[in-house]
């Protein structure tokens, strides 16, 4: 896109909207060194954003797919009904969980009236809580707070206190109020700090000779990607030991801190666990993408690189080579109707930039990406973390201040099992600790933005006329009436998994699908009906 046609986009707006906006937009300029996009800060009033609320971070995304828990939302019924299995999170029973102590299907909600607001809904919270332990006997129960518990002061925390000594059982209360942050990013906060001082750690320690015991943060199974992620690593020789939260237990949350290595696919979400763990048990954390081939042939073998034991790295080889040779020849099917087409992605904060990876394998570029409520180093990367301005919004969420645990903390090169040398040389490889961003990935020219709306996207589709736009259900329709076929990213519509081997099939299968379908030579976009 040229800085003409972001003009043209722009022109619109009130002089004070357009300085605003523009600094959420960046035509990638490879040639600069560090080109700043303006992100995390609050939706301008009157702009229709895609974002979501601190409420559906926290219990839609982090607390919500946890299956062996009653998740209780305290508020109006339309909060708790909106949350209720739309996310395609998906769950399973398990060795340790058996089917009816999964939780994942029910929605549970104190259905807040007006006699609540007024009167106060604590009361109502306490017996909701010894209802559900008398029908379910769950393990563990979750509170989440929606906007009108925080506006009329109900003491969550006290209630869940006094509710666990009552039934012995672990009750977390979630203060996530949807106003508590400019979007769902907020709530991943929030449930990130809950699940690190009260639920990590509290489980057994780890067995000295589990040598290859690896946690998924930030991986949430939706459409099954994290099965297929764990069938792969599985085979290469690894044990997960969690992924966090997708299909995940409190049992195995509980233990997280036994791993030798985390992994972090979605940084936005699960960050802050990623660093708290390295801070608390000296457990390192690798970036990895498991969408797309080359994404998945790349995470594989840093992770090895990680362990730097011959015998893995030989495996992981046998399983790309494998793997690849079963999926390639189907991929390369694809690849010749796919290839040199266009899209567009903008997705919630981590999705954007991974799919660039799954598209590029079938030769398509992505030219718009964006992210609904990303930071700036999912942007740019970690590096700019010091340099982020806190404002008043960045300050409602408190920060944890973690010290080093004093019987499990141990150096990262011992969770490893090697030298600190060999760990030090195995840092100059992979780069531990440390997420790149978006920019890297893409070329000059192309287009990142932040907080996109409808009056945006319908411009950019206008001028740049994508083959395809990935984003969320709320663009889906409305870019489909232009004429563009559209896929839904985050629940992938219907389908799924999308990651790994089996998933980079689908995805193909499925874009394939929605972008040679006859139906679009019947569709007329609006801008070029003939005005009468
Ligand atoms: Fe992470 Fe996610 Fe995403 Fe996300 Fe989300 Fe999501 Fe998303 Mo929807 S945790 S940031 S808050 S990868 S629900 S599974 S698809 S917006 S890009």
């Amino acid at each position: 896109m040229s800085e003409e046609t972001m003009g043209d986009m722009l022109e619109k707006y009130p002089d004070k909207v357009l300085k605003n906006r523009k600094k959420h937009i960046t035509i990638v300029d490879t040639n600069q060194a560090c080109q700043q996009i303006e992100a995390n800060t609050r939706t301008i009033p009157g702009i229709i954003t895609q974002r979501g609320c601190a409420y559906a971070g926290c219990k839609g995304v982090v607390v919500g797919p946890i299956k062996d828990m009653v998740h209780i939302v305290h508020g109006p019924i339309g909060c708790a009904f909106y949350a209720w299995g739309t996310r395609r999170n998906k769950a399973r029973a398990d060795d340790n969980t058996p089917p009816d102590k999964i939780y994942s299907s029910l929605c549970v909600s104190t259905d807040m009236q007006e006699s609540d607001i007024v009167f106060g809904g604590e009361k109502k919270l306490a017996k909701m809580i010894d209802e559900v332990v008398e029908t379910f006997h769950p393990r563990a129960i979750s509170i989440c707070a929606t906007c009108p518990v925080g506006l009329i002061g109900d003491d969550l925390g006290a209630v869940a206190k006094a509710a666990q000594e009552r039934h012995g059982i672990q009750i977390l209360s979630f203060n996530c109020e949807g106003y508590k942050g400019v979007s769902q990013s907020a709530g991943h906060h929030i449930a990130n700090n809950n699940i690190m001082e009260y639920v990590i750690g509290t489980g057994p320690d780890r067995d000295p000779d589990e040598k290859y015991l690896i946690n998924i943060l930030g991986e949430y199974n939706i459409g099954a990607d994290g099965w297929e992620i764990e069938r792969i690593l599985g085979d290469i020789g690894y044990k997960v030991n969690c992924i966090l939260t997708g299909d995940s237990s409190i049992l195995n949350i509980r233990k997280l801190h036994q791993a030798n290595l985390n992994l972090v696919q979605c940084h936005r979400s699960i960050n802050y666990i990623a660093e708290m763990m390295e801070t608390k048990y000296g457990i390192p954390w690798l970036k990895v993408n498991f969408i797309g081939i080359e994404a998945v042939r790349r995470s594989l073998r840093e992770l090895a690189i990680c362990f730097g034991d011959e015998d893995l790295i030989r495996r992981t080889e046998e399983v790309i080579a494998r793997e690849e040779a079963r999926v390639m020849p189907v991929i390369e099917q694809y690849r010749k109707i796919c290839e040199g087409k266009t899209a567009f992605t903008f997705v919630g904060g981590s999705r954007s930039h991974h799919y660039m990876h799954l598209l590029r394998d079938l030769g398509m570029e992505v030219v718009v990406a964006g992210y609904e409520f990303a930071h700036r180093d999912d942007y740019e990367g970690r590096q700019v973390i010091p340099s982020i301005k806190v404002d008043a919004d960045s300050k409602n969420i408190p920060e944890l201040h973690l010290t080093p645990d004093a019987e499990k903390f141990q150096e990262a090169h011992v969770h490893l099992n090697m030298s600190k040398e060999k760990y030090e040389d195995i840092n100059k490889k992979v780069q531990l600790g440390y997420y790149e961003g978006m920019i890297p990935d893409m070329k000059d020219g192309e287009v990142m933005i932040d907080d996109c709306n409808h009056h945006e996207l319908e411009k950019m589709i206008k001028v740049l006329k994508p083959d395809l736009v990935f984003a969320g259900v709320r663009d889906k329709y409305y870019v489909q009436k232009l004429g563009v076929p559209a896929k839904q990213l985050h629940s992938y519509d219907y389908s799924g998994p999308y990651a790994g081997y089996d998933g980079a099939i689908n995805f193909a299968r499925d874009i394939t699908n929605a972008m040679t379908t006859p139906v679009w030579k019947l569709v007329t976009a609006p801008w070029e009906k003939q005005i009468q």
